[in-house]
């Protein structure tokens, strides 16, 4: 009998992919905090003020899931990590979840046992170089040399481009966004190569981003997004699901400033997003108005962009693919139903 009720929880654990393996979220509460691996400091993506305060654009994914979680958007530390230490970080329980501009790719999920839970940021590879070398294409970029952070897809892409395109180049490494920036001043490289978005951020921290442009070849897909450990299918549709909520919220038109309005919408989408119909809280272990509170906190996709990347922030970043599939990109989420 007793042999027969542990069967029975175990298959209703493995229905509502709830049960011995979907420890993350128990852990976070237990915790109170959710534990988010962030970039050291890039200009708008993940950034740490005076006062200790972190801000960004995969910040706020990570106050998102606090938002979700906790009601509570601060609830929330974060693991500052190099782009070689972040996916062993991962694997190794010492951080919830990553956010934090990584790209997904095939041989990052299999090395690590990760999986990448959507695309917050689609990007692609560039190079930035001072104005006064007079070039309009990085087929013009023989003989450089070239800043770069090993453990990135940047430096593998950067090989790729070379070699087919019968370039030479040397390689200087950094360790960090600032280190590049440093290097880059010093003279020791005559070209910075990264995601574009990551050029952007790199540019206004220059003593003269005037001085520097970025070449308009973009050599590489980038889709940067959150990733989680393979072992918990009920925290991998928490992080997921947050994504799609916000990206889902701005195509209905419920961001921050509308939500009071969207919780009386007779709108039959806007209702399931706000939980004012159905029940899509519960798979996710959490209550059914898990939306509301993030979008409450943190907003919808367009106005996290926007404020952090944007129009509205000192990168000034086009949304360019990252606009919504209706309004000429490619950001797409399924819908909650
Ligand atoms: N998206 C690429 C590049 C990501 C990356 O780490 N870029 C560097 C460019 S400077 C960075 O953000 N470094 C900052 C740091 O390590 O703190 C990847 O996933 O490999």
């Amino acid at each position: 009998m007793r042999k027969m009720t542990a069967l029975l929880a175990l298959a209703a654990s493995i229905a509502f992919g709830a049960g011995a393996e979907a420890q993350t979220l128990k852990a976070v509460q237990d915790r109170g905090s959710l534990i988010c691996g962030v970039n050291q400091g890039l200009e708008g993506f993940a950034i740490k003020d005076d006062k200790g305060q972190w801000s960004g654009f995969d910040v706020d994914f990570c106050r998102a899931l606090a938002a979700a979680i906790f009601n509570d958007p601060t609830k929330v530390q974060y693991a500052p990590l190099s782009a070689e230490q972040r996916f062993s970080a991962l694997k190794n329980k010492e951080i919830d979840v990553l956010s934090r501009n990584s790209t997904w790719t095939l041989g990052r999920e299999g090395d690590y046992g990760i999986v990448f839970a959507g695309v917050t940021y689609y990007d692609g590879q560039a190079f930035l170089v001072p104005k006064s070398r007079n070039l309009q294409s990085a087929l013009e970029l023989d003989g450089s040399t070239v800043c770069v952070q090993p453990g990135t897809t940047t430096e593998l892409n950067l090989a790729d481009y070379f070699n087919a395109n019968h370039m030479k180049y040397q390689t200087v490494h950094v360790g960090d966004a600032a280190d590049m920036i440093k290097a880059y001043e010093a003279g020791q490289c005559n070209v910075m190569t990264t995601d574009e978005s990551g050029l952007f951020a790199i540019r206004q921290q220059l003593a003269k981003p005037g001085d520097s442009m970025i070449l308009p070849d973009v050599i590489s897909k980038e889709p940067l997004g959150p990733a989680v450990r393979q072992d918990d299918m009920q925290w991998f549709n928490i992080v997921k699901w947050v994504n799609f909520a916000m990206i889902d919220a701005e195509e209905l038109g419920v961001s921050s400033k509308t939500i009071d309005d969207a919780l009386k919408s007779e709108k039959p989408a806007v209702k399931r997003l706000v939980g004012t119909e159905g029940d899509f809280g519960k798979p996710l272990g959490l209550s059914s108005d898990w939306a509301v509170r993030v979008i409450r906190a943190v907003g919808d996709y367009g106005e996290v962009f926007d404020r952090n990347v944007g129009a509205h922030s000192k990168l000034a970043i086009p949304r360019g693919l990252n606009e919504l599939w209706n309004n000429g990109g490619i950001q797409y989420a399924p819908p909650i139903r």
